[in-house]
């Protein structure tokens, strides 16, 4: 039904004013129940609590907030506390210089806050580091209050955005006693970000940063994103892309870059930039980048000089040098140590590290087996850097495909501090389209076991035991309005944070963590989204890439699949040359039999690979050349096995689709028919990875698809 207008224009001015006065008397009486979720605060949504019993409960321990430390990251606590806890309890919660009352909050360090000076507790503040922070339930004169102590500003901000989350997820709050500090030191986002806006692999709109509007304009956004990152402890932004541009480093662009850090630094966010290792000769007009040449050598340490001068905290390189057209100290016959160190060299007067990738494999000379040609390169350099350079490796040794065994560096370079750079943005698993929860898949690989000391040497320990220590999660942000394109995909923002705080936390307790503050506490939605999010990794695995099959997506977007192409040019951008199908089998021999990849990981890993029966059947066509006949552990044939994984990926989507029905009026319907109509598309991309992928093998094997 819909009005019609025959009368006079009169009356159509008459009822709009009539309207514009319902609006304007109603609105506000429903402003939170029609304000717009678009998922722009992220997790830190801060709604009121409903439950009238338990905002008195928690307002009895969250009555007021006394932060005594006016630096920059003080005030960001008074601010975050001020915002999220009257948020929360619904009403104002003041900030005062004093506790005046029970249920008061105290925050802040021994020399910022004379009521936890009176505590003593300096002991075991320093040993929890600089990024570390207790929170306990105290008392003060007879009152009771709870202290979120550290031994700097910035564990008191960490400590803070935990106190917040206890409520937002509803915890206990009345007898607090914990304390956290990081497992890692080094907590990076890599943003892979153009200086034209574009972001490489990125599928949330243009970049966050804005240059042109930089240093005069900056967006208030770039605090929000500091904010986000802060509460889940990441304290590092690499700016720009690892293909970098040697414009990133003019004095002018350097000064945009400066105007970010000091919006980042209150939240205890360093900012790092990527170096093009040309960048001598193209920004500097040396005739060479030769890092022998002692030349190149200055105009670093100067670049190095003026770099510190506008950002006095700025942390370091991060580059990508000879690996896919990259230039590097190569070109110029030198090895991936010396162009390292110089640049370590430059960085070290002012505290600053390099990040070095290790992702190379430009060279089918070094090995005709892509997945061996990081090691090859970089496993003779152990013990040749300096001490201020990482070598950073991706997670894997092929490149963020959706499951592979964990890269043969961990644990092989023991005189080197690694560094994982894992991936949160979806590259290879579906864009912002898909809901894949990642968690599960970097705890897969944080809890591989090298065996490089021994049992339990496991990747988390390996990048914890090194004398420096850091992860890097390539970022899933953009300008889309809720930063990562797709709701769900924030979870794995939010993940990256925490398990790089703590590996040991499980994916499960993110995800609960997560959904609790981003969708809500009413148990049916807690325990929906968990259940989507719990298998969703392994059923993008299924649907795309089952068994160990990798690297057979379309080439340039990485979205569709393309196990059909072959490329006589560059044999590993074909599909062909990761699955090797034939009429007989499938699988990339990596086995003593055939590139003997399997031999870069220790004994008894190696031996456990090899073998057809020990090998993990996730992993199986990653190191196995197998008949399409091989009977594998479930009882199935290899072909059949492939098509029951391929059917079941996309069953899985199927039932995350019933799921989210269920959810409908629980969740806000904004949200609710973003994700609907994304598990829609999801169906159809998973749907037709299975069909393509089963076709194109039916082809070579001209076998009969397994019936259900
Ligand atoms: O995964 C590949 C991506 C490239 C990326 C490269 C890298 C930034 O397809 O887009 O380049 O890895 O990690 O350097």
């Amino acid at each position: 039904m819909y009005l019609k207008f025959s009368s006079a224009p009169r009356h159509r001015i008459r009822f709009c004013i009539f309207f514009r006065w319902l609006a304007a008397v109603l609105l506000p009486l429903f402003a939170n129940a029609v304000r717009a979720e678009d998922g722009y605060r992220l997790w830190l949504r801060y709604d009121k609590i409903s439950d009238a019993q338990l905002v008195e409960n928690y307002s009895a321990h969250a009555g007021e907030i006394v932060v005594q430390d006016n630096s920059p990251t003080g005030n960001a606590i008074r601010e975050e506390l001020e915002r999220g806890l009257s948020g929360l309890l619904g009403h104002a919660i003041p900030a005062t210089n004093i506790v005046t009352k029970n249920g008061a909050i105290v925050v802040g360090t021994p020399e910022s806050s004379p009521v936890i000076a009176g505590l003593r507790l300096d002991a075991e503040l320093n040993a929890l580091g600089d990024d570390g922070y207790m929170i306990r339930s105290a008392a003060n004169k007879g009152r009771r209050i709870t202290i979120i102590a550290a031994k700097s500003s910035r564990g008191a901000l960490y400590g803070a955005f935990h106190f917040l989350r206890l409520l937002q997820t509803r915890g206990e709050i009345a007898r607090l006693n914990l304390s956290e500090s990081p497992k890692l030191q080094r907590r990076l986002l890599d943003h892979w970000d153009n200086l034209n806006g574009s972001v490489e692999r990125g599928y949330a709109g243009k970049s966050l940063w804005r240059w042109n509007e930089l240093p005069e304009k900056p967006d208030p956004r770039y605090k929000d994103y500091a904010r986000a990152n802060a509460s889940i402890g990441i304290n590092g932004a690499v700016l720009n892309n690892v293909n970098s541009s040697p414009q990133q480093l003019s004095a002018e662009n350097l000064k945009k870059a400066a105007a970010l850090a000091d919006v980042f630094r209150p939240y205890g966010i360093r900012v790092y930039l990527t170096a093009n290792f040309a960048t001598p000769k193209k920004l500097g007009h040396l005739p060479t980048a030769d890092p022998a040449d002692p030349r190149v050598r200055k105009w670093w340490k100067e670049k190095a000089d003026e770099i510190y001068r506008l950002i006095p905290d700025f942390g370091g390189f991060l580059v990508k040098a000879n690996s896919e057209g990259q230039p590097g100290p190569q070109d110029y016959h030198r090895t991936h140590a010396d162009g390292a160190n110089m640049l370590g060299e430059a960085l070290a007067p002012h505290g600053g590290i390099v990040m070095w990738r290790a992702f190379v494999y430009n060279s089918a000379k070094v090995d005709s087996d892509r997945a061996k040609r990081a090691y090859l390169e970089f496993k003779p350099l152990d013990g040749k850097f300096r001490d201020n350079v990482f070598v950073q490796a991706k997670n894997g040794p092929i490149d963020f495909q959706p499951r592979e065994p964990f890269h043969p560096l961990f644990g092989a370079m023991p005189k080197t501090p690694l560094m994982a750079e894992l991936e949160i943005t979806q590259e290879n698993m579906g864009h912002s389209t898909d809901l894949v929860y990642l968690a599960p898949m970097w705890k897969e690989f944080l809890e591989s076991d090298t065996y490089a000391n021994g049992k339990g040497s496991t990747v988390a320990k390996i990048l914890e035991s090194s004398r420096m220590t850091g992860i890097a999660g390539v970022a899933n942000t953009g300008r889309d309005r809720n930063w990562c394109g797709n709701d769900f995909a924030q979870a794995n923002w939010y993940a990256f944070g925490r398990l790089a705080w703590n590996s040991d936390l499980s994916a499960d307790q993110i995800a609960g963590e997560w959904t609790r503050m981003t969708w809500g506490n009413d148990p049916d939605v807690v325990k929906t989204t968990l259940a989507m999010m719990r298998g969703s990794w392994e059923a993008c695995v299924n649907y795309e890439m089952p068994i160990g099959l990798h690297h057979i997506m379309e080439g340039g977007g990485h979205y569709d699949p393309a196990p059909q192409t072959v490329n006589r040019n560059a044999p590993e951008y074909s599909a062909t040359y990761y699955h090797k199908a034939d009429a007989n089998g499938i699988g990339f021999d990596r086995t003593q039999t055939g590139s003997d990849a399997v031999a870069q990981y220790a004994s008894p890993v190696r031996d456990r690979f090899a073998s057809l029966e020990a090998c993990p059947s996730e992993l199986l066509l990653w190191f196995h050349h197998l008949s399409w006949d091989y009977s594998m552990k479930t009882g199935r044939t290899v072909w059949d096995e492939l098509c029951f994984r391929y059917n079941d990926g996309v069953n899985y989507v199927k039932q995350m689709q019933a799921q989210w029905e269920t959810l409908h009026g629980k969740v806000d319907s904004e949200r609710f028919e973003a994700m609907k109509k994304k598990l829609g598309e999801q169906l159809v991309h998973a749907e037709n990875w299975r069909d393509t992928c089963l076709r194109y093998f039916q082809s070579v094997n001209h076998k009969p698809f397994l019936r259900f």
